[in-house]
């Protein structure tokens, strides 16, 4: 193919803006040059799966294990590393599965343990690792635990949990409030006591300071690793322990002077926690193999973040970086958001970058659908082992969940400020039929499909060259077999309006990405890095083979790989 050759002046009128590698503080090492391990989780990339969403296969309208089963030839084809599964123990659904009666067993609407024994082996049969939710900091208000802690003052277990007595007046201990609003406290009648609770009051809190707690869980982690799954994704872990003394939390009014915000410092990552973590790690490395600790750290601090490694890497091998979801679409600011991340890492330490979720609108609802590839690009090329959401390789957005139809909890305590969660956790559109393949045609799904069913679904997409999915498919597969890609070192080009760009290394391979966020359509002249680039990948266009580095137009939100020919720094 003829070069990329645009008379810059003429044609467009304009000069190339002439893009500089930035300082050396800004080169960051991939993890394996640090560290000896070359681990499976350091490069890997996993992938959340929503249970009850993503595959019914006996016909209740809710997703379950046989089902993600069945979709391993596709999550293979797509070319992901590892699931994570949420949550499918017993369990009255009050939090949809984040309320566990049971850590050693499988609710029946998700199927059996011999469900879960198949799907782990037929995974593995594919190359393909099992992460599991563990929920450790609150139980279901119907464990047994929980049944004889609430029995009387006086049950063995009653120190399970945490119990404190009311305020002279009958109030409670004091002021903390859940995640979903109101007082952190439940009265019980019976032993007229008040329990904590972070998240619902049908989720009591575990008293991590009893080392009977720590004891049986311990037990709960060895049930699955002896029976071969591939690590444990760590709910909520920042909270596990609480301030021994429960002090109130600070709280001050919001912007525009209205509700109280409470800081909830006093449950956040307490000094305590460390040692906990260290213990469960202990556990997890007591079993060969590798296995991976993953973890719901909540925090978005990097120097915080770096705390749930731990000290000597101990603690989380992977804690959760949610920050780019809180950082506005912007070259600048993502670039700024990156870069003391990667600076705030310990040495050694992968970082795990998380775009979406469970708990969070959709990228495509959040960024909107042009910027959709990018984000895809972004979150694959960075340095780090990523985690895609069910559905966003399809471009599944989010859906209005009309309130009769609603079923968080979350969604209905202020209906009109807040959706819940629901939106964002619609089935997983498989084709274009009325229950998008998820669950038959016949039967009720637990929530609605979306509308966009009939072009946003894989079959369709599959089948089409230019479809998200195979945009997917395309940079998972060119990741797999790059290993600029999976452990390069990654340096970050000097700030340029709209583009964020980085060089990723590893020996002679050289892939420099370039994220347009805006729709101008810049011309850089990066030929600092090389004279010539072959475009391996482009969201928006066929690009010719070589191109010309010393004038580089982007179209709108294109993003691109090239790989580096000779010359340059
Ligand atoms: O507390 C938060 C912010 O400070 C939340 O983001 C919190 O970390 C998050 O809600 C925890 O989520 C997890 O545990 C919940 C469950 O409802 C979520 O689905 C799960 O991801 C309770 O188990
Ligand atoms: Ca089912």
């Amino acid at each position: 193919m003829p070069s990329l050759a645009i008379d810059c002046k003429t044609e467009m009128g304009r000069e190339p803006m002439l893009v500089h590698l930035d300082a050396d503080a800004q080169v960051f090492e991939a993890p394996t040059d640090a560290h000896p391990s070359t681990a499976w989780w350091r490069s890997a990339v996993f992938y959340e799966v929503y249970i009850r969403s993503f595959q019914d296969s006996n016909g209740d309208g809710i997703g379950d294990l046989r089902g993600i089963e069945q979709r391993l030839p596709y999550l293979q084809q797509l070319g992901v590393d590892a699931l994570w599964i949420t949550p499918f123990y017993p369990s009255p659904m009050a939090d949809f599965g984040y309320d566990v009666a049971d850590y050693t067993a499988v609710d029946p609407s998700f199927g059996t343990m011999a469900d879960f024994d198949r799907l782990l082996q037929a995974a593995h049969d594919r190359d393909i690792r099992i992460v599991i939710d563990m929920v450790l900091n609150h139980t279901s208000d119907a464990h047994p635990w929980f049944a004889e802690s609430r029995s009387s003052r006086t049950n063995p277990k009653r120190d399970w949990y945490i119990w404190r007595d009311a305020q002279p007046d009958g109030s409670p201990p004091n002021n903390w409030t859940t995640f979903f609003g109101g007082s952190a406290w439940a009265w019980d009648e019976t032993t007229q006591q008040y329990y904590l609770h972070l998240f619902l009051d049908r989720q009591p809190d575990l008293n991590w300071r009893n080392p009977e707690v720590i004891a049986a869980v311990d037990d709960v982690l060895r049930f699955w690793l002896d029976k071969g799954i591939d690590g444990f994704r760590l709910d909520a872990i920042n909270f596990l322990i609480k301030h021994a003394d429960f002090p109130d939390m600070p709280v001050v009014t919001n912007a525009t002077g209205g509700d109280l915000v409470q800081y909830h410092v006093h449950v956040n990552n307490q000094p305590e926690l460390h040692p906990l973590l260290q213990n469960v790690r202990r556990v997890l490395e007591s079993y060969p193999g590798e296995r991976v600790l993953i973890g719901e750290t909540g925090t978005l601090k990097a120097p915080e973040l770096a705390e749930f490694y731990g000290a000597d890497l101990d603690e989380i091998h992977l804690p959760m970086i949610v920050l780019p979801l809180h950082t506005p679409w912007q070259a600048a600011a993502m670039r700024q958001c990156l870069l003391e991340f990667y600076a705030g890492l310990p040495p050694g330490a992968t970082p795990h970058f998380v775009f979406s979720n469970h708990d969070d609108k959709r990228l495509i609802t959040r960024y909107g659908y042009e910027q959709h590839r990018s984000i895809a690009v972004l979150l694959l090329t960075l340095l780090g082992s990523p985690i895609l959401y069910y559905g966003d390789e399809i471009a599944m957005c989010d859906m209005f969940i009309p309130l009769e139809k609603r079923v968080d909890t979350a969604g209905l305590i202020d209906p009109d400020t807040y959706p819940g969660r629901d939106p964002n956790r619609t089935p997983m559109q498989w084709d274009a039929s009325q229950h998008a393949g998820f669950t038959p045609d016949t039967v009720e799904p637990w929530l609605p499909v979306n509308e966009n069913r009939s072009t946003i679904n894989v079959a369709v997409q599959a089948a089409a060259p230019d479809s998200t999915l195979t945009f997917y498919t395309t940079l998972l597969h060119l990741r797999r077999d790059s290993r600029a890609l999976r452990v390069g070192s990654i340096r970050f080009l000097e700030e340029t309006g709209d583009v964020l760009a980085y060089v990723r290394t590893f020996g002679d391979e050289r892939l420099l990405i370039a994220i347009n966020f805006g729709s101008g359509s810049p011309i850089l002249d990066l030929s600092e890095l090389a004279d010539q680039a072959h475009c391996v990948l482009s969201s928006t266009l066929q690009r010719p083979d070589a191109v010309a580095l010393a004038a580089v137009a982007l179209n709108a939100y294109e993003s691109v790989v090239f790989k580096l020919g000779a010359g340059g720094t």
